[in-house]
């Protein structure tokens, strides 16, 4: 057979295996797709270097950079496969079944889904290997009676066949694997009105004008990170958060036990402990919910018990200490709403937690289903085994805005930027040039300790290259520390410095 034909069945053999992985997927769990589950293993097992460069160079880009790598990956296999299978089947056979197994290995691994998950990938396995084995022979199957000319139509035949079945039944599996309307629960929730609304914010509590974000962060721009490569999908009157361990009474919690009660708002700003000095990992909402706190004492907390053990629908873990998430001045939430609708998909609906001054990794678990009362010593979230600390509350930090790195001002310099050091909050943000003397900029308006803060100066300065640098001081008289320091393993340190130019 010549080359084309022989990458064409290589291709067509592995297009059949996910399409019917895919299919079969939708019936047992959307995330037993082969290669979804693929790929969220391959997260799992990616070193956090590898991540938080992934992170870094392509943002919440990152996982359709890992799909589009993973199918050109796949790709050259199917064709290599196909390439050296023209003599004899094995090879296509073989890439059919090591594909199938690395499926089957990376459905088994997935925390969030059944045993019946590994039908997915042995469906995709059979039809790889069945389809391959199909068109081979068909390929190179015309016989003395039949001759080229009629072998070339059966073949051509059979392999617009499998195109077209395989294209079917991936859109047939894409249609029911989301047929969990989570759209439309998420509408039918409506409006969340807290019983206590968070004060107004403040006019003057931002300088968006001149270069800082605006103070609450609509939520198409709040920054998502997360280890899921296709959004969970829970509807609201599916879900249910269980709360257990070392408590006196275990608690079953359903979505409308929670929304029926007072609700309340509180702004809180987020980061990630990825952000980079400098960086763009931080957002702020008014999150509306339940204090987590009522909740936990509602189950009755037990002595001894250090660690709360929150985990998602999809199988993410976080601990958070329990002395702070029961501190009744923290604010921690089981959110329900983000700035006046219920929580976007990605940011984990139909709840998560919030607690303040903590970063995310350690608290703040989206589509939570799961809160175990237990030990730091007992389990270990999902990135303590990827090097990250146990405890992780957030840095105080600043970062500069305006003048942007790299650009040219002329005549007076509006330098501008945001401060944060949650719960604690920010009493003072100073500025300096050059290494020259610090500076005290104007703060914008306080709206609470867990949020971020805006600040302001003007700078008058001569013509020519100049360097830019920032720190903050909590409310405790904690100054940022000048000496820089990795995210990993509890979150960056240093100061922020920008190289501009007057002319
Ligand atoms: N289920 C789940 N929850 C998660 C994560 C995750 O990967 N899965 N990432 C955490 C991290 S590291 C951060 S910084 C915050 C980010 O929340 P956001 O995406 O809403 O900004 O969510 C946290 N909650
Ligand atoms: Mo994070």
């Amino acid at each position: 057979m010549n080359r084309s034909t022989a990458a064409l069945i290589g291709v067509l053999g592995v297009a059949a295996a996910l399409a019917a992985g895919h299919l079969v997927a939708a019936v047992v769990g959307p995330s037993a797709s082969p290669f979804l589950a693929v790929g969220n293993t391959a997260i799992d097992f990616t070193p956090s270097a590898v991540k938080d460069f992934a992170v870094r160079a392509f943002g919440t880009h990152d996982k359709l950079v890992l799909l589009l790598g993973m199918a050109a990956v796949l790709l050259v296999a199917a064709v290599g496969a196909g390439l050296l299978s023209r003599r004899s089947p094995l090879p296509g056979t073989v890439l059919a079944g090591v594909l199938g197994l690395l499926g089957v290995a990376a459905v088994l691994y997935r925390p969030d889904l059944g045993q019946l998950g590994v039908l997915a990938p042995v469906a995709a396995l059979a039809a790889g290997v069945v389809v391959f084995r199909w068109l081979h022979t068909k390929a190179t199957g015309h016989t003395e009676a039949t001759g080229p000319a009629d072998g070339r139509r059966a073949f051509l035949i059979a392999s617009g066949a499998t195109a077209a079945g395989a294209g079917l039944a991936a859109l047939v599996g894409q249609a029911a694997g989301s047929r969990v309307d989570v759209e439309a629960s998420r509408r039918a929730v409506g409006a969340l009105e807290p019983a206590s609304p968070a004060p107004p914010i403040p006019p003057g509590a931002d300088f968006a004008a001149e270069g800082t974000p605006t103070f609450i962060t609509p939520n198409a721009d709040f920054y998502r990170i997360d280890t899921a490569l296709s959004v969970p999908r829970v509807r609201a009157e599916d879900w249910v958060l269980r709360v257990h361990g070392l408590v006196d009474r275990e608690l079953n919690l359903r979505y409308d036990d929670l929304r029926r009660r007072d609700l309340v708002e509180r702004t809180v700003t987020m980061v990630c402990v990825s952000n980079e000095v400098g960086g763009p990992y931080i957002s702020t909402a008014n999150f509306v919910g339940v204090p987590l706190r009522d909740v936990l004492l509602e189950a009755g907390v037990r002595d001894g018990a250090d660690q709360l053990f929150s985990t998602s629908a999809d199988g993410w873990t976080a601990g958070s200490p329990v002395d702070v998430v029961l501190e009744e001045e923290r604010g921690a939430l089981i959110a329900l709403g983000m700035n006046g609708e219920p929580l976007p998909l990605e940011h984990g609906f139909p709840a998560r937690l919030v607690v303040p001054g903590l970063y995310g990794y350690v608290s703040a678990t989206k589509w939570v289903v799961d809160l175990e009362l237990t030990t730091f010593e007992a389990r270990r979230g999902y990135w303590l085994d990827r090097a990250w600390a146990r405890k992780a509350p957030v840095k105080v930090m600043s970062r500069i805005d305006r003048p942007e790195r790299g650009s040219t001002a002329s005549g007076r310099v509006v330098a501008t930027g945001v401060a944060w050091a949650q719960p604690t909050g920010v009493r003072e943000v100073e500025v300096r040039v050059d290494g020259g003397p610090w500076r005290t900029a104007t703060l914008a308006d306080d709206v609470n300790g867990s949020t971020w803060r805006m600040w302001r100066v003007e700078l008058d300065l001569p013509p020519g290259g100049h360097t830019i640098e920032s720190r903050a001081t909590d409310k405790s008289g904690f100054t940022q520390p000048q000496a820089r320091v990795a995210p990993i393993p509890d979150g960056a340190t240093g100061w922020h410095s920008v190289f501009f130019t007057v002319d």
